[in-house]
Formats: structure tokens, C-alpha cells, sequence
């Protein structure tokens, strides 16, 4: 059996001393750097366990740069995501989902994050999983220079490493530094994530399609003719409404979650720099595939920090299939 119950500060290390030949940089910064986000991701499952208790439920009257309600507990995990990033002195800039503008820490850092702190928020006062999701970039201007566009627009096939923390049943952390997918399951007893799905891969083919067919009115006829073959193939519909958690039973079992293009979202609903491309990157480490209905989404260049893009992600033949049916429609 590949679960190895290692401690992950030594599984990590294991991996990425493992991968140190390969690695372009001081492996040592990257992965104290993961080992921030591990840490900012126990303190918010603390406060997610604590929520239903004490009042950190439903929104505090704020509306985030997407015009969406900011519950409580996802500005609590951004605050706890920026400070760990800032205490971790390896960040120069920060862009996440709960702010209107590049975060700049500290100029004379390598790396550079993008992060949705906590996404699926609205589930939280209905005890639905919700997930962390993130995205490392090392900078292109020089290290002591102001940080630029160019240092966070970058493609998705630049990311040094992204990952989820998905806090669910159990809290796990699943990430890839290019060299594979590994997934820690967290264990309060310890306060330790252990090595729980070692070098984990996607089935290429899968029975699960995931996509919210209240919008399928307003469809591409693309989206509509792989629904239906979806059906006439006895696939099953899960959409938990939680983008983390229904990736992670996907990339688990096989299967496909879409948010194609709707009237309410012509451009889709999902972030390109703070959720598709994370999850595209460990997607595609996992043997799987993500397109914006055409396109790779780790080849689209950015435009800007909140920018949207239709999401295909999850088994390769399903994607494929999929494809298929947008450029013959
Ligand atoms: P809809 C949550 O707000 C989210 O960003 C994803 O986690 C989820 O998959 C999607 O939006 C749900 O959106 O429009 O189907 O309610």
C-alpha cells in the first residue's frame, strides 16, 4: 500500500531532497515556503471546526473584488494565508481572490503566490466541505527591483508548485512541484499532515461529470451535446457546489467538473491565476487535462489578476470527449 504515514515536514523534505537534482532552485525556500501554507491551513481548519460554535458564521456586510459576500471565515483565512506568508520572509507578492490589488510583501523574495484563501465560502454555514487553493511562481524581475505585471501574469506552466487544502472530513493537503501529486491527510492528534496518497494519478476515463445544469439554458450548444452524452452513457451528475471538493473526488475516481461560459458569466465563473491554473497544474501531474473548452489553460497569458476562463478539468478522455463535441457544434 503506497499510504506512507510520514510526518509531511519529512515526507517533504523526503520529495523534495528526492527531486533536489531536478530543481532549479534552493529547494530549501520552496519548501519552507509549503510548509507556511501547511501551517496557515491547520490554524483555518481550527477556526472551520470551531465556526458552527462561536460567531464566525455568514457574511460580515463586506463584498470581495468579485462582488461576492465575504463570509467571515474567508477573511479570517486570508488574514491567517497573508500573515504566514509575510512571517515566512520567501514571498515578494501575494494575489488573492479576497483582494482588489497585488499585495507586495517584501522585494528582496523570490516567490510569488497566488491564492483563493478560501473557496466555497458560501458553504461554510451549511457544513460543506470548502477548499484553500494556490499557486507559486518564482518572480522574473530582478530580487530587490519593485515587483511587476510581469512577475504575476505569468502562464500557468510557470508555476513552481500548487496545491489545495481541502477541509472536508478530514483536512488534506494535495500539492505538486512538478514532479507529481502527493496528498497529506492532517491529523489534529499530532497537529502533523501525513503522507497519506503517495504520487497520486487520475483515471484517464471516468462516469462522474460535475457542472451545475441549472444554467444549461444558456449553454454552448458544445456544453449541451456532451451533457447529453453524459447521460445517454448513464454517467453520474455530482456537483457539491464546492470547487475544491468536487475536483478532489474527481481527480479520486475519474470524472469531469466544468464551468463553461453562462449568460451570468459569459467568461465563466472560476479565476484563472488563483484557482484554474492551481488546479490545471496538479491535474495535468495527475495524468489528467485542462482547456477552457479549447485551449490548455496553463498556455492562456494572463491579462489581469481577476480574470475568468471557462474550466474543463479532470480525466483526459473525458476532457477530450468534451472537445470534441466544442469544436464539432
Ligand atoms: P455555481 C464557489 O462559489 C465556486 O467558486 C466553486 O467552488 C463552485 O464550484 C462554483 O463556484 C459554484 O458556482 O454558479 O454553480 O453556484
Amino acid at each position: 500500500d503506497s499510504r506512507i504515514a510520514l510526518p509531511m515536514g519529512t515526507a517533504l523534505d523526503r520529495f523534495i531532497k528526492i527531486k533536489q537534482d531536478d530543481f532549479q532552485y534552493a529547494s530549501g525556500e520552496l519548501s519552507q515556503l509549503l510548509r507556511d501554507i501547511a501551517l496557515a491551513g491547520k490554524v483555518v481548519n481550527r477556526e472551520m471546526n470551531k465556526a458552527g460554535l462561536i460567531n464566525i458564521i455568514g457574511s460580515i456586510g463586506t463584498q470581495n473584488v468579485q462582488g461576492e459576500d465575504q463570509q467571515k471565515l474567508d477573511v479570517l483565512a486570508n488574514i491567517r494565508f497573508v500573515r504566514a506568508f509575510t512571517k515566512g520572509q520567501e514571498v515578494c507578492a501575494i494575489i488573492s481572490e479576497e483582494d482588489d490589488e497585488v499585495i507586495e510583501i517584501d522585494n528582496h523574495k523570490k516567490y510569488i503566490v497566488a491564492i483563493d484563501p478560501l473557496d466555497g465560502s458560501s458553504n461554510i454555514d451549511v457544513n460543506v466541505s470548502v477548499g484553500t487553493i494556490f499557486s507559486i511562481y518564482r518572480r522574473i524581475s530582478p530580487i530587490g527591483s519593485a515587483v511587476e505585471e510581469k512577475d504575476y501574469l505569468q502562464k500557468g506552466i510557470e508555476q513552481v508548485a500548487a496545491g489545495y487544502i481541502l477541509y472536508g472530513s478530514s483536512t488534506m493537503l494535495v500539492y505538486t512541484t512538478g514532479h507529481g501529486v502527493n496528498g497529506f491527510t492532517y491529523d489534529p492528534s499530532l497537529g502533523e499532515y501525513l503522507l497519506s496518497h503517495q504520487n497520486m494519478t487520475i483515471p484517464e476515463n471516468g462516469s462522474i461529470y460535475s457542472i451545475n445544469e441549472g444554467s444549461s439554458l444558456s449553454f454552448d450548444d458544445g456544453v449541451k451535446k456532451y451533457i447529453s452524452y453524459c447521460r445517454e452513457n448513464n454517467y453520474s451528475g455530482r456537483y457539491i457546489g464546492s470547487l475544491v471538493a468536487d475536483f478532489h473526488r474527481n481527480l479520486l475516481k475519474g470524472g469531469i467538473y466544468i464551468y463553461p461560459a453562462t449568460n451570468k458569466n459569459p467568461n465563466g465563473k472560476l479565476r484563472l491565476l488563483y484557482e484554474c491554473n492551481a488546479l490545471a497544474f496538479i491535474v495535468e501531474q495527475a495524468g489528467g487535462k485542462a482547456v477552457d473548452g479549447k485551449k490548455r489553460i496553463l498556455e492562456i497569458q494572463p491579462t489581469s489578476l481577476h480574470q475568468r476562463v471557462p474550466f474543463f478539468v479532470g480525466s483526459e478522455n473525458m476532457v477530450n470527449k468534451a472537445v470534441f463535441f466544442n469544436e464539432n457544434s
